[in-house]
C-alpha cells in the first residue's frame, strides 16, 4: 500500500471548545502523522472555493457562515491509505449515525457542525491541500 496525503479540517465548533489536542490524539492513534498544520480564520471567499461542490445544496450558506464563524485548523495528513483511514476515524457526517471511537461520535455536536473535515478521495485531496499549503510548508 503506497503512502498517500490527505487533507483535514479541525471546523469551528472543535476550536471553540479546545479539542484540537484530543481530535489530533484520535488522527495519530490511528496511524495517519501530521506533516503539516496551521490554525486560520477562514475568508468566506475560501469558505466558497472549498465548498463549491455543494454550492446548489439548501445548506450551502449556513456551512459558509459556520466554516468562517472562528478559527480552524488546516492539516496535511500522511499514511498508508491516509484518505479511507482518516475518514474512519472520522466517522459518519451525521454524528448519530457515526460509530463509536469515532471522532464525530465522540464530539461533534450535529450535522452541521461536526467537528472535522476530510478529503473523499486522493485527487480531491491534492486540490485541498494546494488551495491552503506551499509544497515547503509540508514536512513528511
Ligand atoms: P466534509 O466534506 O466536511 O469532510 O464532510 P462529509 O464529506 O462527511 O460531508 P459532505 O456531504 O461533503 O458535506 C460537507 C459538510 O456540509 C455540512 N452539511 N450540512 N445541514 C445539513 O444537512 C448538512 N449536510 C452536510 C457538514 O458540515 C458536512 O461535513
Ligand atoms: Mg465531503
Amino acid at each position: 500500500m503506497a503512502i498517500e496525503r490527505t487533507f483535514s479540517i479541525l471546523k469551528p465548533d472543535a476550536t471553540e471548545r479546545n479539542l484540537t489536542g484530543a481530535i489530533n490524539a484520535l488522527i495519530e492513534k490511528a496511524g495517519l502523522r501530521i506533516v503539516a498544520q496551521k490554525r486560520i480564520r477562514m475568508t468566506r471567499e475560501q469558505a466558497g472555493t472549498f465548498y463549491a461542490v455543494h454550492k446548489e445544496r439548501p445548506f450551502f450558506g449556513e456551512l459558509v457562515d459556520f466554516m468562517t464563524s472562528g478559527p480552524v485548523v488546516v492539516q496535511v495528513l500522511e499514511g498508508e491509505n491516509a484518505v479511507l483511514k482518516h475518514r474512519d476515524v472520522m466517522g459518519a457526517t451525521d454524528p448519530s449515525k457515526a460509530a463509536d471511537g469515532t471522532i464525530r461520535k465522540l464530539h461533534a455536536k450535529s450535522i452541521g457542525e461536526n467537528s472535522v473535515h476530510g478529503s473523499d478521495a486522493p485527487e480531491t485531496a491534492a486540490i485541498e491541500i494546494a488551495q491552503f499549503f506551499s509544497g515547503n510548508e509540508i514536512v513528511g
